[in-house]
C-alpha cells in the first residue's frame, strides 16, 4: 500500500501495479472469458510493451495469469501492440497483433496458443514467419498497426487495419484464408479526411430487429456495421453506423454527417482503444474500454500504477433512434450488488440540494429517474439554445431547465464533488434538448488533475422519461443516460471524498423548473475479486 492507495478501484479491472492501457484480444474459450492488455511490467508509465492475460468465468472476478507475449523478436522488440482474436469454425484461434520493429517500424504478426485443449490458454507461441504484413507502399511505417477480429466472407477470411494518408483517416482491408499470407484488397473500407491516424479499429455488426449480438461475419438483411477508430490526435473513440457491401468491401455510413471521426462518440468522458467480441457464450456483444488517468505522470508514478479498465458493456442497436448503438454494464456487474437503498419520489425544488442517507458512497450502482415540472417546462418559452456541456460553466451554470441531477464522491461539506447531470434547452418553436454532462471542475482539491466538463446531446423521445445509471468506483464514474444513448467515463481523485466520507446528493441547480427523483434506487458494491491463478 502508498498514500493514494484509496484512489484504486474495487471492481474495475487494473493490474496489481503499473502501467495498462488498450484491451487486446477478448474472446470466450472453453467457459473462460480471456482478456489481454498492453502492459508495462517496468512502471507506471507506457513503455515495454507486453501482454497481460487475465481470465474470468463472469467478467467482474479475475484470475491473472502469466504475461501472453512479451517483446522478444526483431518484428515486436519494441512492443507487442494491439491485437485481435478470430475463433475458426475448426476450434482454433489466431491472435493478430502489431508488432514495432528493431526499427520501429509497425508490422503484423501471429501467434497461437501452444494448447487448445487448455482452457486457460497460458501458452502462445509466434508464427516463425512473422511478420506476416509490413506497410504496404504509400503507407507510413509508423501508421499501420492494430488488425481486427477476423470476418470471413465465402471461403476467405478479412481483417481490417487502420492508418492515415495525410490526415485522412483511413481502414485497409486484407484477405486471406490460411492468415499466414494476406493480399491487400483494391481500395479502401472507408475513409474520412481531417481524422488522422486510426487506431484500434473495430468493425461489427449489430441486429436492426433482434436484442441479440452478432458474430462478427454475420452480413444480411436486418443488419448494419458499426465502424470505429479510436483518433490518434484525440484520443477519442468515434463509432459510425452504416452498411458494409462485402462485394466492393465499402462500408458507408447511414448519415454521412455522422460518419467515423465527425459524429457519435461512444463516451464522452475518458475512453479510448476500446474493442469489441462476440460472446457466444450469451450471444451479446461486449465491449471493453481501456480507461486512463487524468492526474499526472508524477502522480501515477507515486502510486505506482495508471490505467483500468471499463465494465464491459453489451453493445446494441437502437431500435427506437435508430441513430446510435446503445451500452449498458454486462448484467453480471449486479451480482456485486448488495445492501440497497430506495427512494421514492423525492421532489428536488429549484435551486437546492438534498444529502442521500446512504452511508459510504465509494462503490455504488445508481439508477435513478427524473421528471421535469411540466408546468415550468411549458412555461418556459426559450432557454440556452446554445448550451454546450464543457463550455456553459458546468454544474454552476443555471438556466430555466438545468442542470438538476447527483453529486457523486463527494463530502460532507461539498468541497469536493462530481457531478453528473442533465441539463434541458429549449427554443422558440418548442423543440426540447436535452444534454448529458459530467463536471469534474470541483472534483478534486489537488491540482495536478483534470477538470473538465464532459458531456454531450442525448436522444429523449416523446413521452420518455429521462434516466440515468451510475457506477462509482472510488476514482471512477461510468454514467449512462437513456439506457446508455450517451455514456461519460470520468477519472476523478478526491482528497477528501474518500472512504468513509465520500456522500451522495441530489442537486437541481435550475432557476425554474422543480425536478420530482420519480424513482431512486442506490446499490453498495462488493469488491470484485482479482488475484494471481494458483497455478
Ligand atoms: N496502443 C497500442 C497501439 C495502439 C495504441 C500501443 C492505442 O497498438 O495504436 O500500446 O492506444
Amino acid at each position: 500500500t502508498n498514500m493514494l492507495s484509496w484512489q484504486r478501484t474495487a471492481y474495475h479491472f487494473q493490474p496489481q501495479k503499473n502501467w495498462m492501457n488498450d484491451p487486446d484480444g477478448p474472446m470466450f474459450y472453453k467457459g473462460w472469458y480471456h482478456l489481454f492488455y498492453q502492459y508495462n511490467p517496468d512502471a507506471a508509465v507506457w513503455g515495454n510493451i507486453t501482454w497481460g492475460h487475465s481470465v474470468s468465468k463472469d467478467l467482474i472476478n479475475w484470475l491473472d495469469l502469466p504475461f501472453a507475449m512479451v517483446p522478444d523478436h526483431w518484428y515486436d522488440i519494441n512492443g507487442v501492440w494491439t491485437g485481435s482474436a478470430t475463433l475458426l469454425p475448426d476450434g482454433s484461434i489466431v491472435m493478430i497483433y502489431t508488432g514495432s520493429t528493431n526499427e520501429s517500424v509497425q508490422v503484423q504478426n501471429v501467434a497461437f496458443p501452444a494448447n487448445l485443449s487448455d482452457p486457460l490458454l497460458i501458452d502462445w507461441f509466434k508464427y516463425s514467419g512473422n511478420p506476416v504484413l509490413v506497410p504496404p507502399p504509400g503507407i507510413g511505417a509508423k501508421d499501420f498497426r492494430d488488425p481486427t477480429t477476423a470476418l470471413q466472407v465465402s471461403d476467405k477470411w478479412r481483417i481490417v487495419i487502420g492508418s492515415r494518408f495525410n490526415t485522412t483517416g483511413i481502414a485497409l482491408v486484407y484477405e486471406t484464408t490460411d492468415f499466414l499470407s494476406y493480399k491487400l484488397l483494391d481500395g479502401l473500407l472507408h475513409e474520412v479526411p481531417t481524422t488522422g491516424m486510426w487506431e484500434c479499429v473495430d468493425f461489427y455488426p449489430v441486429s436492426t430487429t433482434a436484442a441479440n449480438g452478432l458474430d462478427t461475419s454475420v452480413n444480411g438483411p436486418g443488419v448494419k456495421h458499426v465502424l470505429k477508430a479510436s483518433l490518434d490526435d484525440t484520443k477519442k473513440d468515434y463509432y459510425a453506423l452504416g452498411t458494409y457491401d462485402s462485394e466492393t468491401n465499402t462500408w458507408t455510413p447511414d448519415d454521412p454527417e455522422l460518419d467515423v471521426g465527425i459524429g457519435i462518440r461512444y463516451d464522452y468522458g475518458k475512453y479510448y482503444a476500446s474493442k469489441t467480441f462476440y460472446d457466444q457464450n450469451k450471444k451479446r456483444r461486449i465491449l471493453w474500454s481501456w480507461i486512463g488517468e487524468t492526474d499526472s505522470e508524477t502522480a501515477d508514478i507515486k502510486k505506482r500504477w495508471s490505467g483500468v479498465q471499463g465494465i464491459p458493456r453489451v453493445v446494441t442497436f437502437d431500435k427506437k433512434t435508430k441513430t446510435n448503438v446503445l451500452q449498458w454494464p454486462v448484467q453480471e456487474v449486479e451480482s456485486l450488488r448488495h445492501s440497497s437503498v430506495e427512494f421514492d419520489k423525492v421532489k428536488v425544488e429549484a435551486g437546492s440540494i438534498i444529502p442521500l442517507d446512504v452511508g459510504t458512497a465509494t462503490q455504488l450502482d445508481i439508477i435513478a429517474d427524473l421528471e421535469i415540472d411540466s408546468k415550468a417546462l411549458e412555461g418556459t418559452i426559450e432557454a440556452d439554445v446554445i448550451y454546450n456541456c464543457s463550455t456553459s460553466n458546468g454544474a454552476a451554470g443555471r438556466g430555466a431547465l438545468g442542470p438538476f441531477g447527483l453529486l457523486v464522491l463527494a463530502d460532507e461539506s461539498r468541497s469536493e464533488q462530481t457531478a453528473i447531470y442533465f441539463y434541458v434547452a429549449k427554443g422558440i418553436d418548442g423543440h426540447l434538448t436535452t444534454f448529458f454532462c459530467t463536471d469534474k471542475s470541483r472534483s478534486s482539491k489537488a491540482n495536478d488533475v483534470g477538470k473538465e466538463v464532459y458531456g454531450s446531446i442525448v436522444p429523449v423521445l416523446d413521452g420518455e422519461r429521462l434516466t440515468m445509471r451510475i457506477l462509482v468506483d472510488h476514482s471512477i464514474t461510468e454514467a449512462f443516460a437513456q439506457k446508455g444513448r450517451t455514456c461519460i467515463t470520468s477519472r476523478v481523485y478526491p482528497t477528501q471524498a474518500i472512504d468513509g466520507a465520500a456522500r451522495l446528493f441530489l442537486f437541481n441547480n435550475a432557476t425554474q423548473a422543480s425536478v420530482t427523483v420519480t424513482s431512486l434506487k442506490i446499490w453498495h458494491m462488493k469488491s470484485a475479486s482479482i488475484h494471481p491463478y494458483p497455478l
